[in-house]
């Protein structure tokens, strides 16, 4: 039987027994009264339009939060690795591979039939300390080309999506000076694609980043699409990170990010979707200030909402994803995929970044692994325009 199926069952008893307990703020589709209405999860709904995914932690992975397991194995078609795939966690020592957590993670997607997706290959950040020290560039390409061999043929027909080059750009739309651009040269982004696309020329090959809705950053990603595409490089698509808020970017340029990737010929993926509720402290010190809010930290003005998120902050929540989701439906031809980046509002990583300690809200469960008025309200969306 589809493991799909058999979730269907599961589901049911889930969310009986959530709603038992009470959940005030979820519709009548929760009682399990009707199998067709409880199994109208997110995945299902989406099914015909796009992939709906999560990004999932190693507690999830290594089966130490069966709830969590629960709903990504019901309400999800797509996983990501949080940080397990990571190349610290994955080769921390030069060629000393650590597959233990990532092969868990790939298993538990092929188990549930799931689009799986690497993440990833080359960033700069939780990177090896040994690779910051390399100063040489045939000593760099060769541990980048090991790298990416040796993860992508791993995992070949498995992993269905890499995120093969991760913030590669600035703000202003030039090349970050990262390690890998200092010591492989500028082509270093079509060289990585293509040792990907060798080891599994199956696989879907991403280039992914954050404030893709900036126009000077998503020039910069443009140029990129399309120099790969004219050099014969494999790109399968543009990840947009979209960690945003309640109120930026605005529709309208959510809407421009989705025109301008299509018009460049490659599917969009919102591969990291969250909605922080609280204050930014860059809107308190302006732009230019270090990323250091540190000062902030345990600073109530920050952290308004400690001990529960107030309805007219839920509902406002809720008509945010409404909104996003109203978009992605009807640029649905031009989506692959929509992943959320956690599962749970207690492990999002926005409770602790850019303020350590706080008490955020970003995604459809909460902190008690109940849907929120926002999950009801993305279900509820219909899926023609
Ligand atoms: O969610 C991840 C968090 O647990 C890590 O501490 C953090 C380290 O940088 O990375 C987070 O995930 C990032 C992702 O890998 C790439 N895009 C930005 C995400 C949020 O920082």
């Amino acid at each position: 039987m589809n493991n799909k199926f058999k979730n269907i069952t599961y589901v049911t008893v889930f969310y009986t027994v959530i709603c038992l307990i009470g959940c005030s703020n979820i519709a009548s589709t929760s009682i399990a009264s009707n199998d067709t209405l409880v199994s109208d999860t997110l995945y299902s709904h989406f099914k015909e339009l796009f992939h709906v995914g999560a990004a999932i932690n190693e507690e999830t992975i290594l089966g130490y939060d069966s709830q969590s397991e629960k709903i990504v194995t019901t309400e999800f078609n797509s996983i990501t690795p949080e940080n397990s795939l990571k190349w610290m966690f994955i080769q921390p020592k030069p060629n000393e591979f650590n597959f233990l957590v990532a092969d868990k993670y790939v298993q538990l997607g092929l188990d549930n039939n799931m689009h799986i997706v690497g993440h990833a290959l080359v960033w700069h950040s939780q990177l090896a300390d040994f690779m910051q020290d390399i100063q040489n560039s045939a000593e760099m390409n060769a541990h980048v080309q090991n790298h990416v061999n040796t993860v992508v043929s791993r995992y070949k027909g498995k992993i269905n999506a890499w995120d093969v080059v991760n913030e590669a750009f600035n703000e202003d739309g030039s090349l970050r000076e990262s390690v890998f651009y200092n010591q492989m040269g500028e082509n270093y982004i079509d060289q990585v694609f293509r040792w990907a696309a060798k080891a599994d020329p199956d696989a879907d090959l991403i280039y992914n980043d954050y404030n893709v809705y900036k126009p000077l950053k998503r020039a910069g990603i443009l140029r990129l699409v399309e120099k790969l595409k004219s050099n014969g490089t494999k790109i399968s698509g543009v990840g947009v990170q979209a960690h945003w808020d309640l109120n930026s970017p605005s529709l309208k340029e959510i809407e421009q990010i989705i025109l301008d990737i299509a018009s460049v010929g490659v599917p969009v993926s919102f591969t990291e979707l969250d909605i922080s509720v609280l204050p930014s402290p860059w809107e308190m010190v302006g732009a230019e200030v270090s990323q250091n809010f540190s000062i902030f930290e345990g600073d109530p003005k920050m952290n308004p909402y400690p001990n529960g998120l107030p309805d007219v902050i839920q509902n406002q929540l809720a008509k945010r994803y409404e909104d996003i989701f109203k978009l992605f439906v009807k640029h649905k031809d031009k989506i692959s995929r929509v992943t959320f980046w956690g599962v749970m509002d207690k492990h999002s990583w926005l409770n602790d970044w850019p303020i350590k300690g706080r008490t955020n809200y970003p995604l459809l469960f909460d902190r008690n692994y109940q849907p929120k008025k926002a999950y009801q309200t993305v279900l509820d969306l219909s899926t023609t325009d």
